[in-house]
């Protein structure tokens, strides 16, 4: 699998086709054939893009809706995120690409679909073309392995802000990588690191996110997932969402860094179930109690019978609904 970007010569026949123009004369400004004309049209094409071809020549009608880079780049006021920008129509899962090579730090991986999107402990992440977000992020934070939990919330957090700014949802972070709206998910975050003498070396940080998913698109999950347009009543413009959840990301990932943001803090007042009774499923040991909250690492505390239990990886559900995949 290859990713695809358009080079100078497609980005130019995007702009001169913004007007009705000749096959010949395309062509003749390009310096190619009119038959590479007609290829590289073919190719748009295949990228979403719409044209209409007429006697007056090509017209470019639709712009494609994929989140390629000449498509999202324009949108992103990013330093460090998506300098390095890989997309695919379809991959089997865009941590596999993230795990692959050595990118450099910021690298984003996208894809419009993934064949064995994958959520923790090989769980499988339902990953509908063209409707979802389904992106890798590649990052070398150097971080002593104490902080993995920090940064990994960091994340669910980005999330949230974003579907705040762009919604009127409330969100809820389901401790440690869920994000649920009205009781149900609606995006979920696996992140693998490689971790070399006690500090984070490279992290993939893999989100997924039901953007304009329909019900019969979550058929496979139903009755625990929905999407955001689905709760906002609203289709959401992926294009826009994506830069700006990557500008959040950056953004939160500097202050993360720099000592400038509390995460466990700002997660703790986002806890969903805060103080409702659930099990926790750690390893197949399975602990009920109530949720008091975070503790000062990120790991979640549950109280029973007056005495505190603390995780550090896990499964929580409600005690009303266990479900256990
Ligand atoms: C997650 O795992 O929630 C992490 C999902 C991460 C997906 C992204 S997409 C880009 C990158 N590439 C990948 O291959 N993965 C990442 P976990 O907490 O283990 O939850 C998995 C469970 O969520 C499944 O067992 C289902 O119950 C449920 N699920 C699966 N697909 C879903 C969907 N589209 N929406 C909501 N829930 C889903």
């Amino acid at each position: 699998m290859k990713p695809v970007k358009l080079d100078k010569t497609d980005l130019k026949i995007l702009e001169l086709t913004k007007q009705y123009i000749s096959g010949e004369k395309l062509a003749k400004i390009l310096g190619i054939s009119r038959a590479a004309v007609w290829k590289r049209i073919k190719k748009l094409e295949e990228l979403g893009y719409r044209f209409s071809h007429s006697k007056k020549g090509y017209l470019l009608k639709e712009t494609s809706p994929y989140l390629l880079e000449n498509e999202v780049k324009p949108l992103l006021n990013t330093e460090l995120l998506g300098n390095e920008y890989l997309w695919f129509k379809t991959v089997s899962s865009t941590n596999d690409i993230g795990k692959e090579k050595n990118f450099p730090e910021g690298t984003v991986i996208v894809a419009e679909e993934q064949t064995k999107g994958r959520g923790r402990k090989g769980r499988k992440w339902v990953s509908v073309a063209e409707k979802g977000l389904y992106f890798s992020i590649v990052l070398k934070p150097k971080l002593p392995i104490n902080k993995i939990l920090q940064h990994a919330l960091l994340f669910p957090l980005a999330i949230v802000k974003t579907i705040e700014e762009f919604t009127s949802l409330k969100p809820f972070i389901k401790w440690p990588n869920d994000i649920y709206i009205n009781g149900k998910k609606v995006s979920g975050v696996l992140i693998e690191t490689e971790i070399e003498n006690n500090e984070i070396k490279k992290a993939v940080i893999g989100i997924g996110i039901n953007v304009n998913l329909n019900e019969k698109d979550l058929e496979p999950v139903k009755d625990i997932a929905s999407s955001l347009a689905l709760e906002a009543d609203i289709p959401i413009d992926r294009k826009v969402f994506f830069a700006k959840l990557l500008k959040n990301i950056e953004n939160m990932y500097q202050d993360f860094i720099e000592n400038k943001l509390n995460v466990v803090k700002e997660v703790n007042k986002l806890l969903l179930w805060k103080g409702e009774k659930v099990f926790v499923i750690d390893e197949c040991k399975v602990v009920s109690g109530k949720i008091v909250g975070l503790n000062p690492v990120g790991g979640l505390v549950i109280e029973k019978n007056g005495k505190r239990k603390e995780f550090y990886t896990g499964d929580v559900s409600l005690r009303k609904q266990l479900s256990v995949n």
